[in-house]
């Protein structure tokens, strides 16, 4: 590791989400999710999965910090369940929802670790989708005033803020192509679901300066897209648009990409939930942009999937991808390419200029098929491979300039991964779901001597 390159005070740090690891559904008065609804309809989820117990980590989160503090990480990212502080989505707080993350952020700070939080990672209370979730302006307004509560209770101890984890996945996944919660396959009505994701960005960090809280940010999943062709540049531009483009448009630069009009043609020009100002008010300054990484695509020309515009899609986009046999695939088939992600962060910084913001990924990890031994032990060595391949990618981005400050891994321990149930695990840590035992795996001892090692190099003179 002596070769990899990490500034004086670069974050290195872990992550989990309420939904996935917490279980305690309806302890202390919480409210339904759409995660709760969606696991319960049959089909939706592998193997009928859902969050009701996950890692138990609404008891057990002392020995979740533990492990956190014999790791050695400076940040613990982890997201506050909507619905355990605002069971119906609006209205006062429910106290014991908030005390709950009161005393996680507290141990968490005991423990010599930043914490980071992330406001909305998908549990959004049921009731407001009722109303109709993110399609709807209001639900834009609601996520501001469960924010200023949050932050009124957490602002003082809480150093770093993420609005929102991967509005992509809320938008198309949940209201597009139907395979996240709520489960529906629409056109532009999941546009306008991104329009009020980003608006309830905006208006959410209005909320956290109102507090002074020391930096706000927003987490997008970003995909480093390659044309499979150089005839394929149109099909990558829409596959980017959609992708990428959508979100970082608004947000770095005040205005919506150009290639939208080629990417979603009929589907979007209705665009009377734009209204005069939102702009501006997504595109406030950010302290830093939280980046997902995981994979790239590789992708082609295609024809729309749907004939009819009235019934396509907003994922239905003329582009598909194309298979990488080359690389080797992990246990969710997603390639691995970890210089990618440096392709993407130098990209990013040529394309923006000074309008990129600090980085900081937020995730990046792999499912592996993990075997325990009879000894109890779980030796990974493949995702101590991606994830040492992907740190040195980040440190390859920094020496070319990309002012990256930190890195967290994705996950801290298995958990629910969302339509795979717990089939898939992402975790450096190891969970028995029936005895909820943790065993960390190699990748976690791994990542303790990285840390280690790398805290010493930047902390000498
Ligand atoms: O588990 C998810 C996480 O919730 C969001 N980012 C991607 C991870 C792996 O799929």
């Amino acid at each position: 590791m002596s070769t990899l390159l990490f500034p004086p005070g670069f974050v290195f740090g872990t992550a989990t989400a309420a939904y996935q690891i917490e279980g305690a559904t309806q302890a202390d008065g919480r409210g339904p999710s759409i995660w709760d609804t969606f696991s319960r309809e049959p089909g939706r989820v592998l193997n009928g999965d859902t969050g009701d117990t996950a890692c138990d980590h609404h008891r057990r989160w002392p020995q979740d910090v533990a492990l956190l503090r014999d790791l050695g990480v400076d940040s613990y990212r982890f997201s506050i369940a909507w619905p355990r502080v605002q069971p119906t989505g609006s209205g006062p707080a429910n106290r014991k929802g908030l005390d709950f993350y009161s005393r996680l952020v507290d141990a968490v700070l005991a423990a010599g670790i930043e914490p980071a939080v992330t406001l909305y990672h998908w549990d959004l209370p049921q009731a407001l989708e009722d109303h109709g979730g993110w399609r709807e302006r209001d639900t834009a307004h609601r996520f501001a005033e469960y924010t200023a509560i949050v932050a009124d209770t957490l602002g003082d101890r809480v150093p770093r803020w993420i609005t929102l984890n991967e509005p992509w996945c809320s938008a198309f996944l949940g209201y597009a192509s139907g395979h996240h919660a709520p489960g529906s396959r629409e056109g532009t009505p999941a546009l306008a679901a991104a329009h009020h994701l980003l608006l309830g960005h905006g208006l959410a960090m209005d909320a956290l300066r109102a507090v002074g809280v020391r930096e706000a940010g927003i987490t997008l999943n970003l995909d480093h897209v390659i044309p499979a062709t150089p005839t394929d540049e149109a099909a990558a531009l829409r596959a980017r648009t959609q992708r990428n483009l959508i979100w970082t448009d608004p947000l770095l630069l005040g205005r919506y990409p150009l290639s939208e009009q080629d990417t979603w043609q009929q589907l979007i020009v209705d665009q009377t939930f734009r209204r005069d100002g939102d702009l501006a008010t997504i595109s406030a300054p950010l302290d830093f942009l939280g980046i997902n990484y995981y994979t790239p695509s590789v992708v082609r020309d295609a024809p729309y999937r749907q004939q009819d515009p009235a019934l396509r899609d907003a994922m239905d986009n003329r582009f598909e991808g194309v298979p990488q046999p080359e690389a080797r695939h992990t246990a969710m088939d997603w390639p691995v390419v970890p210089h990618t992600l440096r392709d993407l962060l130098t990209d990013l910084k040529d394309h923006y200029g000074d309008a990129l913001p600090p980085v900081h990924i937020t995730e990046n990890g792999s499912a592996e098929h993990d075997t325990v031994r009879a000894d109890g032990s779980v030796d990974d060595p493949d995702r101590v491979a991606y994830l040492s391949e992907h740190l040195a990618a980040v440190s390859d981005a920094l020496r070319e300039g990309v002012d990256v400050r930190g890195y967290y891994v994705w996950s801290l321990l298995d958990n629910f991964e969302w339509a795979y149930g717990y089939d898939r695990r992402f975790g450096i840590v190891h969970v028995d779901y029936p005895t909820q035992r943790r065993t960390p795996k190699s990748s976690y001892h791994w990542y303790r001597r990285t840390i280690a090692a790398n805290r010493t190099a930047r902390r000498a003179p």
